[in-house]
């Protein structure tokens, strides 16, 4: 191997492990013969679809820059081209047709974080400078390209959602169940928790393996009908302990390719308290999607499968959840589907 982008590479990093250009991180590791085991998974051939509609949660209190999706409809002859007759074009024409385009804020609802959606300033070039810098050295304003970098051609020119749907996002989930344990209520799970739960729910994460929470959040997203009230959704249900360098270290170790979660960011934010000059606000995000190209989900559906699941002494299913193909983006909605 040899490093492309970079002389210095962050700690806890695993960057040129799966090759100097890899852009899809650990995904490297859902080999066929891991994609047979989750296969081995459907014995009852019963799907549940993993997403919230996605114009929830409604409204733009969760992060007012992402906003709910808008319809878009192109004029056609004397109106628009939808419930369009087409005897506007030829007389004797009897269909009527519709299309539409949306405005869609690719991480407003159920998504997939993209390894171009969080880097760090970080000197990987080793001049004593820090950079603007994504997985496995990619560059912000090189690689990463915005409005404030270049006047066109924007967006993710690498690490973007096409690489990882063309890998195939599809593979063995394991959900860990906190709601039942923990409720609505508001808890910081760290690594001695989600190990005692791994434990309790005789659930294993084994390599190439995508790690699901279930905590009850999205649950109470829909019951707030669209108008979600952000001082609850603060103070409800689990997140996990993104400072807690045990559980960081456990994340690298046990091989697993991705985490989906149903609530808003995976992890506490803000998070707790750091000490140092200067550290990352989302140290979860960091170590997944910076250092170890770890996929994050966010804000999936978990209620109608964590059922099944508890009913039928389960916590293993088959996943599907391919991300939109768009070349650039750098995070993408999802409608995942569990098979068990
Ligand atoms: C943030 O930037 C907080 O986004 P997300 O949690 O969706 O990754």
């Amino acid at each position: 191997m040899t490093a492309k982008r970079w002389v210095n590479r962050p700690e806890g990093s695993n960057w040129g492990e799966f090759g100097p250009d890899d852009q899809i991180g650990k995904l490297n590791l859902l080999t066929p013969a891991r994609r047979k085991q989750a296969v081995a998974e459907v014995q009852e051939g019963r799907v549940f679809t993993l997403s919230l509609p996605l114009d929830y949660p409604g409204g733009n209190v969760l992060f007012e820059l992402r906003r709910e999706p808008v319809f878009v409809h192109e004029k056609r002859g004397p109106g628009h081209n939808f419930n369009f007759r087409m005897s506007h074009v030829c007389g004797q024409f009897c269909d009527v047709v519709s299309d539409d385009a949306v405005l869609l804020y690719l991480q407003y609802s159920t998504q997939w974080d993209g390894l171009s959606h969080v880097g760090q300033m970080f000197d990987a070039n080793g001049d004593g400078t820090p950079e603007k810098v994504y997985y496995n050295g990619y560059r912000g304003g090189i690689d990463i390209v915005g409005p404030d970098d270049a006047k066109e051609g924007f967006g993710a020119r690498a690490l973007s959602m096409e690489g990882f749907a063309t890998a195939g996002v599809q593979g063995r989930g394991v959900l860990v169940d906190l709601e039942k344990t923990y409720g609505r209520q508001r808890a910081l799970i760290g690594y001695d928790e989600l190990m005692r739960q791994l434990d309790t729910q005789k659930a294993t994460v084994e390599t190439g393996d995508f790690m699901c929470l279930y905590t009850g959040f999205a649950d109470l997203i829909l019951e707030m009908n669209k108008q979600p009230d952000s001082a609850v959704l603060a103070r409800s249900c689990s997140v996990l302990d993104g400072r807690d360098e045990r559980l960081l270290n456990w994340i690298t170790d046990s091989g697993l390719v991705a985490i989906c979660a149903d609530n808003y960011a995976v992890e506490a934010y803000p998070a707790r308290p750091a000490s140092g000059d200067s550290f990352p606000g989302l140290p979860l995000h960091n170590h997944c999607l910076f250092r170890q190209g770890i996929h994050l989900g966010e804000l999936w559906y978990f209620a109608d499968l964590a059922r099944w699941l508890r009913e039928n002494g389960r916590s293993r299913f088959l996943l599907t959840a391919p991300p939109l193909r768009l070349p650039g983006a750098v995070g993408s909605p999802v409608t995942p589907i569990a098979t068990v």
